[in-house]
């Protein structure tokens, strides 16, 4: 993002909207399908002028390029947020500018909700709860469901909303099974090199690891590395069970090969959601406050068809 002078605005045609859209950055195969999916949309054929700002992965980033939009006077702003926390004085800047703020993915957790107008979104506490049954199911296809079983957790960022649903809808469902033992929960920031070195580091830790449940695909990737690294087979008839959430295509290839048992499918498809209601906005029609979209669970048993029609 450039610094803008206070007084001025992207010199743009008076007939687009302008929309400035603060990613928080390209962490995983995921997030691109997020960015391609808000770029195919937001084009000047759709009569948009996009700016489009990549926080790599920080809020201090993240909240200069929503000062810049604020100051360059855009028409709206849509934005995911990296975590949960630390937007009050920012999100009052863009409301006391008059700029609706359209949220995407992640949540901001604001004492006062009319900071922004609405959310489009996975329930991730669903996604966890799903993982956690088809864990349960694998397990009794296995005859294990009364054995006592080792699982870790590969977490994704920290305060980010999708580690916090992912977390506790997991968690909820495992604390009903006596014998699931979560042995480790460690954060690896959804990437493939974090996920790679902390799952060597938990398998050295603890022999006897029976799963793990990783909270996106690209640590899944590096969690694969370091399992077949240590000498051990993924998969429901290997050694150890893998869970995994974001459903890309790269991971249903591994489901379809039996190295993921189960991928929970995270919809990064938002833009035209969010293109969507810009429009009700334009028309001065009523947006809700919340919109879910649709997701599934990917086995072994329904994968080949989806992988059929995976772009991403
Ligand atoms: O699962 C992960 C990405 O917030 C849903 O962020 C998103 C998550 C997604 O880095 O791959």
């Amino acid at each position: 993002g450039v610094e803008q002078p206070e007084d001025t605005r992207t010199p743009v045609d008076d007939n687009l909207i302008v929309v400035g859209v603060s990613q928080v950055g390209s962490e995983s195969v995921w997030r691109t399908a997020n960015t391609a999916s808000i770029q195919n949309v937001f084009t000047k054929e759709n009569g948009y002028f996009l700016i489009f700002n990549n926080a790599r992965q920080k809020q201090e980033n993240q909240i200069k390029a929503l000062r810049s939009f604020i100051s360059q006077r855009v028409d709206y702003i849509v934005f995911s947020p990296i975590t949960e926390d630390g937007w009050d004085t920012v999100l009052q800047e863009a409301k006391d500018a008059q700029i609706p703020v359209i949220l995407i993915d992640r949540k901001v957790d604001v004492p006062d909700d009319s900071l922004y107008t609405t959310w489009i979104g996975s329930d991730f506490y669903k996604e966890g709860r799903m993982a956690a049954t088809a864990l349960d199911e694998c397990l009794k296809r296995q005859n294990r469901g009364e054995d006592r079983i080792n699982i870790v957790v590969l977490q994704g960022t920290r305060g980010a909303t999708a580690t916090i649903g992912r977390t506790s809808g997991f968690n909820e469902i495992a604390g009903e099974h006596g014998n699931w033992v979560i042995l480790d929960q460690v954060d690896a920031e959804f990437t493939t090199a974090k996920g790679q070195e902390q799952m060597e580091r938990l398998l050295r830790l603890h022999p006897d690891i029976d799963v793990v449940i990783s909270q996106n695909d690209d640590m899944t990737f590096g969690a694969l590395e370091a399992i077949r690294g240590a000498g051990l087979t993924p998969g429901e008839e290997g050694d150890v069970i893998v869970i995994s959430f974001d459903a890309v295509k790269a991971a249903l290839e591994l489901v379809e090969s039996g190295d993921i048992t189960a991928d929970v499918e995270c919809n990064p498809n938002q833009g035209e959601y969010a293109e969507t209601v810009i429009q009700k906005m334009e028309n001065n029609e009523a947006v809700a406050k919340m919109y879910v979209v649709p997701e599934t669970v990917f086995t072994r048993e329904n994968v080949t068809k989806a992988l059929e029609e995976r772009t991403y």
